[in-house]
């Protein structure tokens, strides 16, 4: 059971090697500090943070794993995180398209079901991998190690990872990756960054899509970028649409200033 977040029995299936030599000295994001700050409530919290700590350890471990071989092998990978449906997929279909003659990628798609999101991948031409995560609400780094093993990575410039849709547990589990880029949409809502800060905050780029449906909304970019910086001051924001292609320039002259 992931303890994190309560959701499901899929961290036990990638074997959870409960060391009790590390149960101290780990890093601690901040839903520890958030947990550490209820010890005076009893017994049952204080065993919940324990096995907090080694789930997340344990995955900071095989992170930086991950960061260490795409580094060697000079790949540049982002983690694609929002709620489900704000247009990670689209956006990934149009980036590759307008892109991938120009870049090698390779894509990692997470859901807890179907293998959707794959076949719209797939028909792009690039590379991908499904990874359903079943109960689990977001991806971790053994799940995307395993993915990445699918792929040729002398043979690759750009790895995306599209992460389960939800704005809250992704935020946790480092995958190794270079950068978080938080999509959200305008129907969701300008509040969203001040709602949800930890995936904002933990974010390099947030995509603001689904413009072109502006006209249509009381939407409030302005207060939606000011709430966004308000988390995450250094965060770089492009307004887009995966749908007319507006403002995809601006993210494509992004993401080539990143890869080397
Ligand atoms: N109008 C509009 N719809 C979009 C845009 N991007 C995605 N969508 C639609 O939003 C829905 C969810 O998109 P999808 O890419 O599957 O989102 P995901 O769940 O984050 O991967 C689909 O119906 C898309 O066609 C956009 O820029 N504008
Ligand atoms: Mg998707």
């Amino acid at each position: 059971m992931c303890t994190t977040c309560g959701c499901g029995p899929d961290h036990q299936q990638h074997g959870h090697d409960h060391d009790h030599h590390h149960q101290h000295g780990h890093q601690h994001g901040p839903q520890h500090q958030h947990d550490h700050g209820q010890h005076n409530l009893g017994q049952a919290p204080r065993m919940k943070i324990t096995v907090e700590e080694d789930i997340l350890a344990k995955n900071n471990r095989l992170a930086a794993a991950n960061r260490a071989l795409f580094r060697e092998k000079q790949i540049f990978s982002l983690n694609l995180v929002s709620s489900p449906g704000s247009g990670k997929t689209s956006l990934l279909e149009r980036t590759l398209r307008d892109l991938g003659g120009r870049l090698r990628c390779a894509v990692i798609e997470g859901d807890q079901q179907t293998d959707n999101d794959a076949r719209r991948i797939a028909a792009t031409g690039v590379p991908v991998r499904q990874v359903n995560t079943g109960a689990g609400c977001h991806l971790d780094a053994h799940m995307v190690m395993h993915a990445s093993e699918n792929f040729d990575l002398d043979d690759l410039d750009l790895l995306l990872i599209e992460n389960v849709g939800n704005l809250v547990c992704p935020a946790a589990f480092d995958l190794g990756e270079d950068h978080k880029v938080v999509v959200l949409s305008v129907t969701e809502g300008e509040d969203k960054p001040l709602k949800y800060p930890q995936m904002f905050h933990n974010s390099t780029v947030m995509l603001l899509n689904k413009i072109d449906l502006l006209p249509h909304l009381d939407f409030d970019e302005e207060k939606c970028c000011e709430f966004a910086r308000r988390v995450s001051p250094g965060i770089t924001i492009f307004q887009v649409s995966a749908r007319s292609g507006e403002g995809m320039p601006a993210w494509y002259q992004w993401l080539a200033e990143n890869i080397s």
